[in-house]
């Protein structure tokens, strides 16, 4: 007993001080699982499927949506229910699985990605799945036998963790995941423990059986059915929201059956049937993990580190610093959703020269600084977009017209049912403007994560456009020129795979992956007192490396100098800038109007 506690002890000091975490030498890649591929046509959706699904209509005629179609586009079948574009929106399935995904990783790692973060997998009705109908089965429709699955479940006490099946879903989720780890890709799943769907197996049978229902403490009721006196059930919703049903918390988090379920279904994903942590996921990201009392996430952390020490926990709270740090003491999650870096990218890259570099810079440090020794900065999750946000392209085309960081607000005016939000097709000036934002992502401090399709030239405004199918290179797709309000579009815009985006990206990521100064390395920028010109050096002590990068936000191209030595090399650059031969002389650089430099200068 005191040697296996002695040698727990080990593991969770060397853990807590080791530098070179898998997750800091990562590049992310967020899949969002129903739009990504359809690996398999036999699996898709039924119209049965969507059943308390926003807007919850299972009578108007239905089908799979063609993957290739314009998205404002009202099909055919949608026409007949007379109702608008955001509904019909909600509606539709384009029939995305895991056999896609299975397919699509041999072209994951094509582009050079060593993480995949997962939107919610578990069975739910809606196209996002942030209304689980469970925790510990794979969506039926992301598998390759739906109706097998759904008549399979019906044999478990879902109470009863013994007595859970393995459907056909999660045995291809397994599959995807051995898959993906024997090309070194780590994979993590959305935990979404604070509220279920109405689908919810609890929540249905507090409906069926009310106050005798074994699941009736899940739940905060505020009033009971009662048929004698007309009563419906009025329960806690998450924000009100009536189809996700919050499960109840006391003092210490959610309320004790909760737990034990979750933290069942956490051993399972992460350890299936015992075989093997090699098998199961590497982490979790934990949606609205502000919900959630700090007491079960310190315990869940527990539970979750002693399954498999090496796992990692990322949270999605979009909160300024002060707020995010008892997130980030080191006993409860290991990083955030880095939205902050975001926000800062979007004040500096598209913020029209209102923020100077000094400003970047020293919001940048304050991030880099916030926590304590145990939580690395090259851990954090760094991100511009997802499926949460506008994508990158159009938050450029549509320049700050509100502050990115006012995320609430921002949300709502970068929806297209703005009317004066652009939908279009970034142009050649807002792509280059996106190249310094990329290169930033992929040379600065923390671990990056690209949303899916930002390397396939994907745009769209905030939820649900930033939700469209995957575009992909074999695909033939129609053009655009159908605007949200449904009149034409004054241009029309090509919907395809852009080749050279995807260079752009697979090279920068190749040369994060090669480069230890680049994920690991130490940070220090380079002054200069120009406000458009900012500049830093990454450096690896172990590796022999330095990497100088620089950026010019201002319309006009700028004669700067770095201090470089004779051995320099140019890695990557804008076509416009211009790298001096003579690497001794006075303003040796010559960065473009928002153009770029990467340099290798190897230390001496
Ligand atoms: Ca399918
Ligand atoms: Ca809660």
């Amino acid at each position: 007993m005191t040697f296996r506690l002695f040698c727990f002890f080990i593991i969770l000091t060397s853990s807590a001080n080791a530098q070179t975490e898998w997750w800091s030498n990562v590049v992310w890649y967020q899949i969002f699982p129903e739009r990504f591929c359809n690996g398999d046509t036999t699996n898709d959706p039924t119209i049965g499927s969507l059943l308390n699904a926003y807007p919850n209509d299972t009578i108007s005629p239905w089908h799979v949506h063609p993957w290739t179609s314009q998205w404002y586009e009202i099909q055919t079948y949608e026409k007949q229910n007379g109702k608008d574009i955001w509904y019909n929106i909600q509606r539709r399935r384009y029939g995305g699985d895991i056999q896609g995904i299975i397919n699509k990783l041999p072209y994951l790692k094509d582009l050079g990605i060593t993480a995949i973060y997962f939107n919610p997998l578990f069975t739910a009705p809606s196209s996002h799945k942030y209304d689980a109908a469970c925790y510990h089965h794979i969506d039926p429709h992301f598998g390759p036998d739906p109706e097998g699955d759904k008549k399979m479940v019906l044999q478990e006490n879902p109470s009863k963790p013994e007595t859970w099946v393995w459907t056909k879903a999660d045995l291809l989720a397994i599959e995807m995941i051995q898959k993906a780890h024997q090309l070194n890709i780590k994979v993590i799943f959305d935990g979404v423990f604070n509220h279920m769907g109405l689908n919810s197996f609890a929540f249905q049978d507090v409906i069926k059986n009310g106050q005798n229902s074994m699941y009736k403490d899940w739940f905060t009721i505020k009033q009971w059915q009662d048929k004698a006196t007309g009563k419906e059930l009025d329960y806690e919703g998450w924000f009100g929201v009536k189809t996700l049903p919050e499960l109840r918390e006391d003092e210490n988090g959610l309320v004790k059956p909760v737990t034990d379920y979750v933290f069942a279904c956490t051993q399972r994903w992460m350890n299936p049937y015992n075989k093997g942590t090699e098998n199961g996921i590497d982490g979790w990201r934990l949606d609205v993990a502000y919900c959630i009392k700090h007491q079960f996430w310190k315990n869940w952390r527990k539970h979750v580190k002693t399954i498999n020490p090496s796992a990692y926990l990322t949270a999605e709270v979009v909160e300024p610093i002060d707020k995010l740090k008892p997130y980030l003491q080191g006993d409860e999650f290991d990083a955030v959703m880095n939205y902050n870096v975001g926000f800062n990218m979007a004040d500096f890259f598209i913020g029209e020269s209102t923020c100077t570099a000094d400003k970047f810079d020293a919001d940048l440090a304050v991030l880099r600084n916030a926590f304590p020794a145990s939580i690395q900065p090259n851990a954090q999750q760094n991100l511009f977009d997802s499926h949460d946000t506008n994508r990158m392209t159009s938050a450029i085309v549509n320049q700050n017209k509100v502050q990115y960081r006012e995320w609430g607000k921002y949300f709502g005016w970068s929806q297209a049912t703005n009317a004066i939000y652009e939908t279009r097709k970034p142009n050649g000036t807002e792509d280059i403007i996106q190249k310094q934002m990329l290169v930033f992502l992929m040379t600065y401090v923390g671990s990056p994560m690209l949303y899916y399709g930002t390397e396939a030239g994907m745009w769209g405004a905030n939820d649900p456009d930033c939700r469209k199918p995957m575009i992909w290179r074999e695909k033939t797709y129609d053009t655009e020129n159908i605007l949200p309000n449904q009149t034409k579009a004054a241009q029309s815009d090509g919907v395809f795979f852009d080749e050279e985006k995807f260079q752009f990206i697979q090279t920068l990521i190749q040369t994060r992956n090669k480069y230890a100064a680049l994920r690991t390395g130490s940070f220090e920028r380079i002054p200069n007192s120009d406000a458009s010109i900012y500049a830093y050096k990454r450096t690896s002590t172990e590796e022999n490396t330095l990497v100088i990068v620089v950026f010019n936000t201002a319309n006009q191209n700028k004669k700067i100098n770095v201090p470089l030595n004779k051995e320099v090399q140019l890695i990557l650059k804008d076509k416009n800038s211009k790298f001096a031969s003579s690497k001794n002389e006075t303003n040796n650089l010559e960065i473009a109007a928002k153009g770029f430099m990467i340099l290798l200068n190897p230390a001496k």
